[in-house]
């Protein structure tokens, strides 16, 4: 992702003039992406000093170790929460912290928005990238004042903006509107998200291949298949592949909307329906990767078409580049006919 100018536009002032470009606009869904922007630069902070609290621990103590990781998923989790809460636009918030929904001041608040705040966190004391992610929902007119859980068990074409915050190397912010995918890039000197692209689009392939392979005794017989396809060589498609895994969602589906390629977290046999959470990892990282013209499935169904029905529910994805997720579809549809045949 680069800069298009030479001028430098800020978060608030893309956000602003984004709304500009329509009259009817209340300006609503613009604060509350400016609320979750100044909430991730505050923990883009913490998460910073973070690799000082764990070199004080390394010396063995799992204790301090495991309270330091828990203390900045909670941090984190707060964080996103009050600054939601602040601007009394969202009513609800269903976050991986929490089991149920967390009721915000603004009952009649118009959006409903969904957080992993932390997602990677088990890569915190190793320095690894970690990222918030958000999906934001607007709540179904009813006229029942009270809220309840079904009010949030919508499906993620439903999505009206999505994305993340990755705190690599540098603090990154991508989000869509369902208009294309823009990108920040957190400049610490000034404290302010730069604009580094506004309608980034992936490659329709990628040479990487991205999936925890310790779990490959228990895949599908199509998967382990097309693993195999990726690590074959073959000159025209580029392969054998690279294999990249970092184990935080939110890194690898970045790397694999800049890069190209394909991640997945199938299912296996100590996760029967996947580990990654439909609501707050799965679709909006979807929203995102099909903005950039790329693909996101379960295997069969498109993820944005999946009909919650629990608020935490997991699913199998298969997220990437355009043909390297058509081809990983092909193989599991063979083997899946043969097992019915
Ligand atoms: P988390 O949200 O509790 O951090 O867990 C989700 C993470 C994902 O970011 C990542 O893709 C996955 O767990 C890695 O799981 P595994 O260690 O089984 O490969
Ligand atoms: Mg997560």
């Amino acid at each position: 992702m680069s800069a298009k100018s030479n001028k430098l536009v800020t978060l608030d002032e893309y956000i602003i003039q984004s709304q500009n470009r329509f009259p009817g606009a209340t300006g609503e869904l613009s604060q509350l992406l400016r609320d979750i922007g100044l909430a991730a630069k505050i923990i883009s902070r913490e998460v910073n000093k973070a690799g000082i609290t764990s070199l004080l621990g390394a010396d063995g103590s799992t204790n301090i170790h495991g309270e330091s990781v828990k203390k900045l998923d909670l941090f984190a989790d707060q964080q996103l929460i009050s600054a939601l809460d602040r601007s009394l636009i969202t009513c609800m918030v269903i976050s991986e912290e929490n089991d149920g929904i967390v009721r915000l001041n603004s009952q009649g608040g118009k959006y409903i928005v969904y957080l992993d705040p932390l997602d990677g966190s088990s890569n915190i004391d190793v320095n690894v990238s970690i990222g918030s992610i958000f999906s934001i929902y607007m709540r179904e007119a009813r006229f029942d004042p009270n809220l309840v859980e079904s009010d949030a068990l919508q499906p993620g074409v439903r999505q009206v903006a999505a994305g993340y915050v990755l705190y690599g190397s540098s603090t990154i912010m991508v989000y869509t509107t369902g208009m294309g995918v823009s990108a920040f890039t957190l400049d610490p000197s000034i404290g302010e998200f730069i604009l580094s692209d506004d309608d980034f689009q992936m490659p329709e392939h990628g040479r990487i291949y991205s999936i925890n392979e310790g779990s490959y005794n228990s895949w599908e017989l199509g998967l382990k298949k097309y693993i195999k396809y990726c690590q074959e060589e073959d000159d025209e498609t580029g392969r054998p592949y690279k294999a990249r895994y970092i184990g935080s969602m939110v890194a690898d589906v970045h790397r694999t909307l800049i890069k190209g390629g394909i991640f997945i977290y199938p299912a296996s046999k100590r996760y029967p329906n996947g580990k990654l959470r439909l609501m707050y990892e799965c679709n909006p990282l979807s929203f995102i990767i099909e903005q950039a013209g790329g693909i996101s499935t379960d295997g069969e169904r498109r993820i944005m078409e999946i009909m919650p029905d629990a608020l935490h529910q997991e699913t199998p994805i298969f997220i990437g580049s355009k043909k390297n997720v058509e081809k990983v579809k092909e193989f599991l549809k063979e083997y899946r006919e043969e097992v019915v045949s």
